[in-house]
């Protein structure tokens, strides 16, 4: 137990909960081990328990990076100052890339059930990049005073079959937001979603300090991809750090196209009771495929596939740019194992040829 270690060690722990520039904001643990959780009232600059932190030097010269969520070691407090120095970074149990943070737990995806209306598509596509993550996933959709029960039935419903049981929360009637709250104590979450949703004034709700703005259209402003984006860790009074993603907005399909079909629940369903012919079966027009279907998201997972195959290729084209010319003036001479990258792409390219089937398919499916 952490509180042993302290006693035993001397040893100071604590979380990071924001970077700027070359300093870092550290939430220290208390003595149980548990993260700190103060009165409401208690405005966070005021928090006893709360150091700006540097980075040792020696962390500097093995290029060990600090990233917001990581649990460090701190050394030298200042407490009147309020200072102190990271010199040990623990090691990671997750690590998120974007947005930049360690030791998630999961994921509040937050969607709204109507203004915005709820976009199946859009959806789709934040599950999808939430479960690529590995980590857990948690849906809650907000605004449910805006619609009538049958209605939040129907959509209930209609999640259920693609796997996911979400939680109907209203903040502005202060609708199971409680319950919501539960599933967020003593963990790691990272709350994503499209802007209008909500999420700001769910974390405005769980947690009286953080004081973020309500209706801020930062999304757009701050979705230029090379902007740094600030990230920081809200503590929750019952314990846990909730983290905001304002650039979480329009996921990217960047996965690895035979990976894809595992972020979808209703696949893994299929896939855990049978196999396809095929091992390395893209589930498109392959025989005896055991995921094709009749399910709700097929068409979204074969358009999602198109999508990271296209990112796939691209990433290969990059790395190297006169790969064809290469493959067709070396590759009989030489070994092909050096042009793995091409022939990957190649194999899709060979595969996604026979998208004529499937544009039929689509079209078929267009005039039912
Ligand atoms: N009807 C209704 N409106 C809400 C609810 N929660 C938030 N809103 C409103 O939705 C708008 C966007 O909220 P915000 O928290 O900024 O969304 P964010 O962009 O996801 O952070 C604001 O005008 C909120 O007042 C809710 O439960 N019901
Ligand atoms: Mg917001
Ligand atoms: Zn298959």
């Amino acid at each position: 137990m952490t509180g042993k270690n302290f006693a035993a060690t001397g040893q100071l722990l604590g979380t990071v909960v924001a970077v700027q520039a070359n300093f870092y904001r550290v939430q220290l643990e208390q003595e149980d081990g548990e993260q700190g959780s103060r009165g409401a009232e208690e405005k966070l600059d005021l928090n006893p328990s709360l150091l700006l932190c540097t980075r040792r030097t020696r962390l500097k010269k093995i290029g060990q990076q600090v990233m917001v969520g990581d649990r460090v070691v701190v050394e030298e407090p200042d407490w009147a100052g309020r200072r102190g120095a990271i010199a040990e970074v623990l090691p990671r149990q997750s690590e998120l890339d974007r947005p930049a943070i360690a030791n998630v737990n999961q994921i509040l995806l937050v969607f709204a059930v109507a203004d915005p209306p709820l976009e199946p598509y859009q959806l789709s596509r934040f599950l999808i990049k939430a479960e690529s993550t590995d980590l857990d996933v948690l849906l809650c959709l907000n605004k449910s005073d805006l619609i009538s029960p049958p209605e939040q039935q129907q959509v209930s419903d209609r999640l259920l079959g693609w796997g996911y049981e979400p939680i109907f929360i209203s903040v502005k009637d202060g609708i199971n937001t409680e319950q919501a709250a539960r599933y967020l104590s003593n963990k790691i979450t990272v709350i994503a979603g499209p802007s209008g949703v909500g999420k700001s004034s769910l974390i405005n709700t769980l947690i009286d300090s953080a004081k973020l703005r309500v209706g801020e259209v930062s999304g757009k402003l701050a979705r230029g991809r090379h902007t740094t984006r600030h990230i920081e860790l809200f503590e929750l009074p019952k314990g846990g750090l909730l983290a905001d993603t304002p650039g979480f907005n329009q996921p990217d399909m960047d996965c690895i196209p035979e990976e894809l079909i595992h972020y979808f629940p209703e696949a893994r369903k299929r896939l855990a009771v049978a196999s396809c012919r095929f091992s390395d079966c893209l589930h498109r027009d392959e025989p005896e495929c055991a995921v094709r279907g009749d399910w709700e998201r097929y068409e979204h997972y074969l358009e999602f596939l198109d999508a990271a195959i296209a990112h796939q290729t691209q990433l290969h084209e990059q790395a190297d740019p006169e790969s064809t010319m290469k493959l067709k003036s070396k590759s009989k001479g030489k070994g092909q194992s050096q042009y793995e990258p091409k022939l990957e792409s190649k194999k899709y390219r060979r595969i996604s040829r026979k998208t004529q089937l499937q544009d039929l398919q689509e079209l078929y499916r267009d005039e039912e």
